[in-house]
């Protein structure tokens, strides 16, 4: 057992958070999709997860496939936000859930604990809870209100900093996170940054990357 415990950890640190990729269509301004996303992987994009809110399972399942090729392609994990069924169908990486959606505890159980599940938390009571649980990273946010989720409440500096301090896992930043206001991290003491718009909105996606993942790795 304890051999078979200390497999799953020794797989699992091979994966890092430092620059966290999110999809959004709309984000790409009309660029192809994979063709936006495989830049931003170039640039250093370390994990990508595939946030659909709007596709038919059939189209969300198509997505998935195409994106986990692109992932396995430059050997990056690929998560799938919320749909535990499309994870499972195309041996996704793991799974990113909300607050409302499946337990952590009943997904690990699911997909299986050798696979990354990760959550989202505003409160330090929620981030507990996402540990004990055995979430494998937090997302923290919104740093910033954001057009991306416009029903993401901010939250501030100090519930950052108390979830930092009550947790072990990686905590990541998200929502409104971009290249001229990362400086705002600094001293909150985050394994990474989560971005959406910033990288996606632009031309040069893998240029946008790179200067976010040196700009955080100086903070
Ligand atoms: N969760 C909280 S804010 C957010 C999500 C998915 C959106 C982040 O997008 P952006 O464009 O990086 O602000
Ligand atoms: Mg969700």
């Amino acid at each position: 057992m304890i051999k078979e415990n200390a497999k799953i950890t020794f797989e699992k640190v091979k994966y890092q958070y430092d620059m966290y990729l999110v999809t959004d269509e709309k984000a790409c301004l009309g660029k192809d999709f994979y063709k936006t996303i495989e830049e931003s992987i170039k640039g250093g994009a370390k994990i990508v997860q595939l946030r659909e809110k709007n596709l038919s399972t059939r189209d969300f399942l198509i997505r998935a496939k195409k994106l986990k090729e692109i992932c396995d392609k430059y050997d990056i994990p690929l998560l799938i936000n919320d749909r535990l069924d499309i994870a499972l169908a195309v041996d996704a990486a793991g799974v990113h859930v909300g607050q409302s959606d499946m337990p952590i505890k009943k997904v690990k159980e699911l997909i299986g604990h050798n696979k990354i599940v990760g959550i989202s938390a505003k409160t330090v009571n929620e981030a507990i809870e996402a540990q004990e649980q055995g979430a494998d990273y937090i997302g923290v946010g919104a740093i910033y209100s954001t057009d991306t989720k416009t029903d993401s409440d901010v939250i501030t500096k100090d519930t950052m900093m108390d979830i930092r301090k009550s947790v072990y896992i990686p905590i990541l930043a998200i929502g409104g996170v971009k290249l001229d206001n990362i400086e705002v991290l600094k001293d909150r003491d985050v394994d990474g940054i989560c971005v959406i718009s910033d990288i996606l909105n632009q031309e040069d996606c893998k240029k946008r990357t790179e200067k976010l993942i040196e700009k955080f790795s100086k903070l």
